[in-house]
């Protein structure tokens, strides 16, 4: 009866996974060869149940699961290449499960054993059919007075090769034309680094560059207006506290500026500063969204930033101020890689 309890256990776990991956399939990707192929491997569940000449539901015994308690991580999932990995991965092993202890019930297997194999070609077919999600962890972005140097592109090309993740253009004061300019040079470098560049304010820059994303203040265009041209590529707004940062969120923002984090010498008419408390109550209450932090991050604060939840930094003065631009940003890197792993220890 414990074999049968194993089996039904992992028949409805492979099923639900399988339907969680269908639903990307068919309602994102509105790929309907994939769809086909999911749902006839849910159908093999089914024969490969029969195969075993049981009715494995008569044994379920769910509450009394020693095992039914959630992974923490389980409650977040950041994007569809994540549930996706975790719904996949849930299959495949349930369908190791089912083709081991079906053994003993004198049952080869082999069903569950094919059907994992194309599970696994299927895991690899979405993942690559899914949109990339974007690493905001060190976002560069550009001020007027730095534009100005005879040689900002060389040092925009030495910061992306040292661990840029994110290029913004933002220039204040300049006629189009010379924004365009100047956001075409930024366009070509980004895409020889495969960085994606995001254009501040100004959604005809965006779409005349072909740019990944827009980056819109408070007072630009409004998101919806954005969305409708710009359809799946990166909106994201700005906030200077706590409910315009929620407020964006629910919006539909594919990630938020919160700021001033620390007073800032690049920003003139820059808002009052807002501290660290409200990223780390917007991170409380999206534990998924994108919130990346600007304003006054240096080496010397980055760490604590990140502590407090953002999920990136936006920097400009700190690395286009530096004397060594390209060393400024490694050493940026390193500070996030050292706090990505204590993050990790803390979930352990
Ligand atoms: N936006 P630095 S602060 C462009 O609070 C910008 O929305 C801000 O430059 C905001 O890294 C800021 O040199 C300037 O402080 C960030």
């Amino acid at each position: 009866m414990e074999l049968f309890r194993i089996i039904d256990a992992n028949l409805n776990r492979a099923r639900e996974g399988i339907r969680v991956v269908e639903e990307i399939s068919r309602f994102y990707l509105n790929d309907h060869d994939i769809f086909i192929k999911l749902k006839g491997l849910r159908h093999q569940l089914i024969e490969g149940e029969k195969s075993l000449g049981i009715c494995a539901i008569t044994s379920r015994k769910s509450g009394s699961d020693v095992g039914n308690k959630p992974h923490p991580m389980e409650n977040v999932r950041g994007d569809l290449r994540e549930i996706l990995e975790a719904n996949a991965n849930r299959v495949e092993e349930s369908l190791r499960v089912l083709e081991e202890f079906s053994k003993i019930q004198g049952y080869s297997g082999e069903l569950f054993k094919k059907a994992r194999f194309s599970m696994y070609e299927l895991e690899q077919e979405i993942f690559l059919k899914l949109p990339k999600p974007l690493d905001y962890c060190l976002y560069l972005a550009t001020d007027d007075y730095y534009l100005k140097q005879g040689n900002f592109y060389d040092i925009v090309e030495q910061c992306l090769q040292a661990g840029v993740t994110v290029l913004q253009y933002r220039a204040k004061e300049k006629p189009a034309r010379e924004m365009l300019d100047e956001a075409l040079k930024l366009r070509k470098l980004t895409q020889q680094y495969n960085i994606p560049l995001i254009i501040n304010d100004r959604l005809d820059l965006a779409l005349a560059v072909d740019a990944d994303g827009v980056h819109l203040g408070q007072d630009d265009l409004p998101f919806d207006i954005a969305k409708k041209y710009m359809g799946e590529k990166v909106i994201g707004i700005s906030a200077s506290s706590y409910e315009e940062g929620r407020a964006a969120l629910l919006t539909g923002a594919d990630y938020i500026g919160v700021g001033p984090v620390f007073e800032t010498p690049t920003k003139k008419n820059a808002n009052p500063i807002c501290g660290l408390e409200s990223i780390t109550c917007l991170r409380k209450e999206f534990p998924t969204a994108k919130v990346i932090a600007i304003g006054g991050i240096n080496l010397k604060n980055a760490a604590g930033v990140l502590a407090a939840g953002a999920d990136g930094l936006a920097v400009i003065s700190a690395i286009l101020g530096s004397s060594e631009p390209a060393r400024e940003t490694a050493a940026f890197r390193k500070i996030i890689g050292q706090s990505a792993d204590q993050h990790w220890e803390n979930i352990k």
